[in-house]
């Protein structure tokens, strides 16, 4: 396609190409094939560092056409990613996405060239990154997630430790520790607004692990959750966001640790009213009584009443939690037909009426909920 285009000093000259003499014409051909090889020059000096522990690069594995395109250090945001192009000038990106020539100042690379520098999976990369939180530090609100030549000479010196038998976990704490996302919120906002369950799921794990389930929920997911819903009143289609928020707040709060539950301690059951899609509030109830060591059972999103009347008989717990969040699924038969059971029944969730319904507890907050759930009976 570029042979056929007109160069810019035609145009600029207002020389007519079919009128152009043939000595005019090899000059520009000359011109072009110096162009071309000052860009071959540039991205060849662009290749991955080689680190000094295994001496080996990045271009050494390349076989194929495909491997190749693969391996093209990315030179700026991708399409869909408009958004951060601004931003990412900072962090040394071309702003044009970088249809001008490519990375400017660091270098940055992919996961996968990553991946295949070290000679380890691209899944392993990434469970370093979520499990230890060793992965790119320039994590900024709208990047797009790259390694620098700095990051990848910690990650060597990490398989380094691996291969000499050190745990990853101790691996990880040698090199450095967990690298903490300086502004998580936004970035939690900016990875669900890019549809990025992985970078969603990254940020989240760190706060549930690093902060504990209760404040990672109030200070994280909720004002996240509330962000995402707020982008639908300019952008009514985009609930796709709000999904993928919830996928990753539900997966996280499935990866928080649990230990074993404390012998002796009272069941806790929780579902959703039927008709009522919302878990994620009983997700986060799940995963912090969890970590106090209370046995939970979850029955997750709309339970019919029979069901939920099924689970109590079969599970006896202690206490039973119904969230409901709208007025349009809060079951009063629910409660009701909970009534035959020795459980003491919470209602949660804004669905539920005002004021305390006879027979029943209210909670209005996690933090609450916890609280009263760690002693049902006192
Ligand atoms: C995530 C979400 C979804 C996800 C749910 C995914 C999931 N697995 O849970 C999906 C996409 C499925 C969804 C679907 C729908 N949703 Co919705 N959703 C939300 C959103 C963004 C968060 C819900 C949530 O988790 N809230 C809990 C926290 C985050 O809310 P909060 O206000 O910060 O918390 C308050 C309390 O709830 C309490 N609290 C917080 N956490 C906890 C924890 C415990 C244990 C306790 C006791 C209390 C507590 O403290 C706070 C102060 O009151 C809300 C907007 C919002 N910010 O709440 C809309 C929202 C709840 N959804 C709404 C609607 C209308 C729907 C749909 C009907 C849309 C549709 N047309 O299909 C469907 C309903 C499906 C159904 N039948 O249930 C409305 C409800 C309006 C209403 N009052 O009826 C809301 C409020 C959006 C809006 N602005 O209109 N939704």
């Amino acid at each position: 396609m570029c042979r056929t285009r007109p160069s810019s000093d035609s145009v600029d000259g207002g020389i007519d190409r079919r009128r152009r003499s043939s000595s005019d014409r090899s000059s520009h051909f000359i011109a072009r094939v110096a162009r071309w090889k000052s860009r071959k020059a540039r991205s060849i000096s662009r290749s991955p560092p080689v680190s000094g522990g295994s001496g080996r690069s990045v271009g050494t594995d390349v076989s194929s056409r495909e491997q190749n395109r693969r391996d093209r250090p990315v030179v700026g945001p991708a399409r869909g990613y408009r958004r951060a192009a601004g931003r990412a000038g900072e962090q040394g990106w071309c702003e044009d996405g970088g249809v001008n020539g490519g990375p400017v100042g660091r270098s940055a690379w992919t996961a996968g060239q990553v991946a295949r520098h070290l000679r380890i999976a691209e899944s392993t990369l990434r469970s370093w990154h979520r499990r230890y939180g060793v992965g790119p530090r320039a994590s900024r609100p709208g990047s797009y997630r790259r390694y620098t030549a700095e990051d990848i000479a910690r990650l060597q010196r990490m398989h380094d430790l691996i291969r000499a038998g050190m745990l990853p976990s101790d691996a990880a704490q040698t090199i450095g520790g967990p690298v903490p996302v300086e502004r998580p919120l936004e970035e939690l906002v900016a990875a669900a607004r890019e549809l990025d369950n992985a970078r969603c799921l990254a940020v989240l794990e760190q706060a549930f692990a690093g902060w504990g389930v209760v404040p990672a929920w109030e200070r994280l997911c909720q004002p996240a959750l509330k962000v995402i819903d707020a982008d639908q009143r300019t952008e009514p289609d985009c609930v796709d966001r709000e999904h993928v928020l919830s996928w990753a707040v539900t997966a996280a709060l499935h990866r928080v640790d649990r230990p074993p539950a404390e012998p002796g301690r009272p069941l806790v059951l929780l579902a959703c009213v039927e008709a009522e899609q919302h878990t994620l509030p009983l997700e986060a109830l799940a995963a912090a009584l969890a970590q106090h060591r209370v046995a939970v059972r979850m029955l997750g999103a709309a339970v019919p009443t029979t069901t939920l009347v099924h689970a109590v008989a079969a599970a006896r717990p202690t206490a039973v939690v119904l969230w409901a969040q709208s007025p349009a699924t809060a079951r009063l038969d629910a409660i009701r037909a909970l009534g035959a059971f020795p459980v003491t029944r919470v209602t949660a969730g804004p669905g539920w009426p005002r004021g305390r319904l006879s027979g029943t507890e209210r909670v209005a907050t996690l933090p609450a909920a916890v609280a009263l759930l760690l002693d049902p009976a006192g």
